[in-house]
């Protein structure tokens, strides 16, 4: 078993709608997650598209003497900005929905009493818990996710807290999944209450914005929830599109509005920029995308090392990934936070299994739903751990052949005898390789 371990920190109204020109092409995967064949393709396209030899990647030795790439002002990077380039990636249809205070926003339809409370579902204060959601009334006092229960209640003393019902969460899960599936097939779930649709293929007359709002409606009417939806032309907007006007939020951001909609925002919103990059950015006095477009490629090299194109990009609303989950999957994963921390390793590998069966179950249907031929081959095995500190721990290992609890059981004791702390978060899984063996698997 080849094995390697990485440990890291914790990572109004409608402008106007989306244009409905009919696009069969779907967009490359990101530079970010496919590098090498996808750059390769951009940078061809940027030879020939682009009125500059632009190298997609600006080597060091190019940015010291190829004078075009020298000053912000040089044009390389209104060239990489290219008109009919741009146009190719701004003609998805993309959705993007996000329950609102997803856990709580359940408990409150089930006891309505509860929806005129501050609400926080988590561990409870006593037991050093910590909160998975709160609902609205108990984030005007700043109470937040991840919040130490002890903390939320004296930021809130009337808090009510009730322990999470997660079977009950995935029941109402499975219910707006399948709301979505009535309107496409690629779907891209990212959590239980989140996912990416790429409705590019709608039949010609049916728009994107009124797919977003049926939906919105469905999930209403089946669950009693309210969701948000955000539509445009890329996974990066759309998200950003879903958030703008929550809850309960339906926002459009069309490719019309892209430079206008992107000068001001927040860099939080750039998908890779999270907390400890956003603080770093604004040290070098960088607070929005159009901060980071008035950057020649340079000083972007310097700031952002490795990723510089891509945050080009990004700062410019455009965005290369895919809504992945229906194609070529890279790997297949479950992770389970929990409302308290896990002190005990026998815990930890009773949550282990817990957290292997939910993978199992899933993992078998994504293999069932493809055709024969299509089965891709698991490389490796991974398992996630995050500590009480938020500090995240991977340790994976590659594997052929059959495998089953123990394997990951394995893992999980090779990461504890590394660091043996509460942890608050489990995650096991799959990287996957293009079909090619069959995928076997001891099951339980
Ligand atoms: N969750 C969790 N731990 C976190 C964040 C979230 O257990 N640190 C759980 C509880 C949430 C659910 O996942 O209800 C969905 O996460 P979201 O980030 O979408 O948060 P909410 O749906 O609660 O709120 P919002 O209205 O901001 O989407
Ligand atoms: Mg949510």
């Amino acid at each position: 078993m080849i094995c390697k371990s990485s440990i890291t920190g914790s990572p109004g109204e409608s402008l106007a709608e989306l244009p409905e020109e009919s696009s069969s092409e779907l967009p490359g995967e990101s530079p970010q997650e496919l590098p090498l064949e996808l750059r390769q393709e951009l940078r061809q396209e940027l030879r020939q598209e682009v009125p500059h030899e632009v190298p997609h990647e600006v080597s060091e030795e190019s940015l010291e003497s190829d004078p075009l790439v020298l000053g912000s002002d040089s044009g390389i990077e209104s060239s990489l900005m290219n008109a009919e380039f741009i146009s190719k990636w701004t003609k998805s249809k993309i959705l993007h929905f996000d329950l609102d205070c997803f856990y709580a926003a359940v408990e409150m339809r089930d006891n309505p009493a509860l929806k005129r409370q501050p609400l926080g579902i988590g561990g409870s204060a006593q037991s050093r818990g910590v909160l998975c959601t709160a609902n609205y009334i108990a984030r005007s006092f700043g109470v937040r996710s991840a919040m130490s229960s002890s903390l939320a209640a004296r930021k809130c003393p009337n808090l009510v807290i009730l322990p999470p019902n997660f079977k009950k969460y995935k029941a109402v899960s499975r219910e707006v999944f399948a709301i979505f599936a009535q309107y496409t097939s690629k779907i891209q779930g990212l959590s239980l209450d989140e996912a990416f649709l790429d409705v590019t293929d709608l039949p010609p007359g049916v728009l994107a914005r009124d797919v977003a709002r049926e939906i919105k409606k469905k999930v209403f009417e089946k669950t009693g929830l309210t969701i948000s939806a955000g539509v445009s032309f890329n996974k990066f907007l759309a998200k950003v599109a879903s958030d703008w006007k929550k809850p309960d939020g339906f926002f459009v951001i069309p490719p019309s509005h892209r430079q206008v909609f992107v000068r001001d925002l927040d860099i939080k919103y750039i998908f890779g920029i999270g907390r400890k990059s956003c603080e770093r950015l604004n040290a070098h006095k960088i607070f929005t995308c159009g901060d980071i477009q008035r950057r020649s490629l340079r000083e972007l090299k310097q700031v952002f090392d490795s990723r510089y194109v891509d945050m080009f990009y990004m700062s410019h609303g455009i965005d290369f990934r895919r809504v992945d989950g229906f194609g070529d999957r890279k790997s297949f994963s479950v992770e389970e936070t929990f409302y308290e921390d896990i002190v005990e390793p026998l815990d930890m590998m009773q949550r282990l299994f817990r957290v292997y069966g939910d993978w199992h179950t899933r993992f078998q249907k994504y293999i069932l739903d493809k055709n024969e031929g299509d089965v891709p081959s698991v490389s490796a095995l991974v398992v996630k751990v995050k500590y009480h500190d938020f500090k995240q721990t991977t340790h994976e290992c590659r594997f052929r052949g059959s495998f089953g609890f123990e394997e990951f059981q394995k893992l999980l004791e090779y990461i504890l005898d590394k660091r043996r702390e509460p942890i608050r978060l489990l995650g096991l899984g799959v990287r996957l390789d293009k079909p090619e063996d069959q995928v076997q698997m001891s099951l339980l």
